[in-house]
């Protein structure tokens, strides 16, 4: 079996974008091939308060996994990448992936519910969202992820993030040095 899955990776601490690149990597050997990802954002903590601001995006990968086994592998991405949980409900962490979408299924479970139920709560999932599907239909609420877009509510800032050009700085060679 084969699903078009569609992953929300977030991270709002240690070197955020190192984080995403790993997570990325680490789905793609071991979920399925990585077949599209969103730009990247920067965004305000959403449900908490925290001044450490996120890096978001959005990857589509083809998944040879079940959902529940899809859901053990990317804990296991976490935690490798140094997600420790705690108690509250929300706090920062180096690297959260979610699965947003598993094709057109619809899984209603306690562990795992999927579509995932907060996606039309949250700029910072449809804005990167909108990148890939934005005229795809969410399975459960017969709307489309630009009109879902359009319909919320959450005014949280989402900026795009421009990843700095990797550039030697004080290399330069004075006239005549070699
Ligand atoms: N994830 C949360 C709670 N709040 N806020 C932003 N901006 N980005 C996130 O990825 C995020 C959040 C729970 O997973
Ligand atoms: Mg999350
Ligand atoms: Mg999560």
């Amino acid at each position: 079996m084969e699903a078009e899955v569609f992953l929300g990776l977030g991270s709002n601490l240690g070197n955020r974008e190192d984080n995403l690149r790993r997570a990325l990597e680490r789905i793609g050997s071991v979920t399925g091939e990585i077949a599209a990802v969103s730009k990247i954002y920067e965004t305000e903590p959403w449900g908490f308060e925290s001044s450490a601001r996120f890096l978001n995006m959005v990857a589509k990968a083809i998944c040879r996994q079940v959902p529940e086994e899809l859901l053990e592998t990317l804990q296991g991405i976490e935690t490798e990448l140094g997600r420790v949980r705690g108690s509250e409900r929300y706090s920062s962490r180096t690297i959260d992936i979610d699965i947003l979408l598993y094709g057109n299924m619809v899984i209603d479970q306690p562990q795992l519910v999927v579509p995932h139920p907060l996606i039309q709560e949250r700029r910072f999932v449809l804005v990167p969202l909108c990148d890939l599907i934005p005229g795809e239909m969410h399975p459960v609420l017969n709307r489309t992820f630009s009109e879902l877009l359009e319909e919320c509510r959450d005014k949280s800032e989402v900026r795009n993030f421009i990843t700095p050009i990797p550039i030697a700085i004080g290399t330069r060679r004075r006239h005549g040095e070699h």
